[in-house]
């Protein structure tokens, strides 16, 4: 790869810390070592890399694999004394966190039919993107939503939250994403179980789609200056059918075909102030550049199956599979399908890395912007 070569040779040059220990040296380090301190020289290139070293790995979890494991979880334990029956995905790449990719959180949730879990609050942001079952239902603040298959909900950070599943539905899987690892990081996490265990429905049912989910239209003088979107709910088929009309439209993106933000509807901008989402149709045949940009990207197939390389490994992938793009990795998705399109949930840190000034993106300088597969799977 011409630009890995680049990298060594940037890697070579003077400039940087290049100090040999010596006896005298050793015994200094030590000294400082007990005031609490430390020669920036001996940790310089480590703590201020050339570029970002992402410590997550490209992974993917195969649902074919996971599906029967997170359903075993059901006989084995409650929601009530779970709190949560979630199986989180865990990055071999971190040991210091549980962590999907960089500092994301994602795990699976299933719920049977008359199960609820209880009400509580967090500074993490979180979204639910529904896998499968029937029945289900979240409550955010005293609104209730019914989901299904492929909808997309919000429970933003300081939100009280609940899920459950009605008596009649079958049993329901859904993929958790939150920011726990950053707030974690950045030592900022409070928790609270709702004093009752539950909430009163306090709207009408699926209320935030009849205000705020009209296409293109802004409901007036409701007053929302909350940092997240007032829309929690976001459905399959109008996404779908908006990414369908999209790709009759235009030509869409060498990189990611055609792809479109989940909004919040009073700014246009990030559904939330640290989770932003996406979904993308990838039409049959659909062979995209690679790319990298900074950010942590974790995918579900929503539609229909592919491959994406990513760091020179290949992934292939079908419906219901989870694959996450660390940070500054190389990355490109391949629809081979000549018949069907295949679409892409993604949730990913983006708004954060906007608003620090941390977003940076490049396209990968081969001709035909393709990368050479160095580990077949
Ligand atoms: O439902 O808010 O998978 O707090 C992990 C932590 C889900 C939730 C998870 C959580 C939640």
């Amino acid at each position: 790869m011409a630009n890995a070569s680049y990298d060594q040779f940037r890697e070579s040059i003077a400039g940087r810390a290049d100090v040999e220990d010596t006896p005298e040296l050793v015994r200094y380090y030590q000294d400082l070592e007990r005031l609490q301190t430390g020669a920036l020289w001996t940790v310089a290139n480590k703590i201020e890399p050339w570029q970002p070293q992402s410590a997550s790995v490209p992974v993917l979890w195969r649902y074919r694999d996971l599906r029967e494991h997170v359903l075993r979880s059901v006989d084995l334990v409650t929601p009530e004394k779970a709190g949560r029956r979630v199986i989180y995905l865990n990055n071999p790449g971190r040991t210091d966190v549980s962590a999907a990719v960089g500092w994301l959180y994602s795990g699976l949730q299933v719920m049977h039919a008359g199960e609820a879990a209880s009400a509580h609050a967090h500074s993490s942001s979180a979204l639910r993107f529904i896998m499968e079952g029937r029945g289900a239902y979240t409550i955010v603040d005293g609104h209730k939503m019914t989901l299904g298959a492929n909808d997309f909900v919000l429970t933003p950070n300081g939100t009280w939250h609940e899920h459950g599943v009605e008596q009649g539905g079958a049993t329901c899987i859904w993929q958790d994403g939150l920011d726990i690892p950053l707030v974690n990081a950045l030592e900022a996490g409070f928790y609270a179980v709702h004093p009752d265990l539950r909430q009163a429905v306090g709207h009408p049912v699926d209320d935030s789609v009849g205000i705020w989910g009209a296409p293109a239209l802004r409901p007036q003088n409701t007053g929302w200056n909350k940092p997240y979107s007032p829309l929690f709910k976001y459905q399959w088929e109008p996404t779908y059918e908006a990414l369908c009309r999209f790709a009759r439209s235009a030509a869409g993106s060498p990189f990611d075909g055609h792809l479109m933000h989940y909004t919040n509807p009073v700014s246009g901008g990030h559904v939330m102030a640290t989770i932003g989402a996406s979904m993308q149709r990838l039409e049959p045949g659909f062979v995209g550049q690679a790319h990298r940009h900074t950010g942590s990207f974790l995918y579900q197939v929503a539609k229909g199956q592919g491959h994406s390389i990513i760091n020179g490994q290949r992934f292939d992938w079908q419906e219901r599979d989870i694959f996450c793009v660390p940070s500054w990795a190389w990355h490109e998705h391949v629809n081979a399908s000549s018949s069907e399109d295949a679409c892409l949930f993604c949730f990913s840190d983006l708004p954060v890395m906007e608003k620090l000034g941390l977003y940076r993106e490049e396209a990968f300088g081969e001709p035909g912007g393709r990368q050479p597969v160095i580990h077949p799977t």
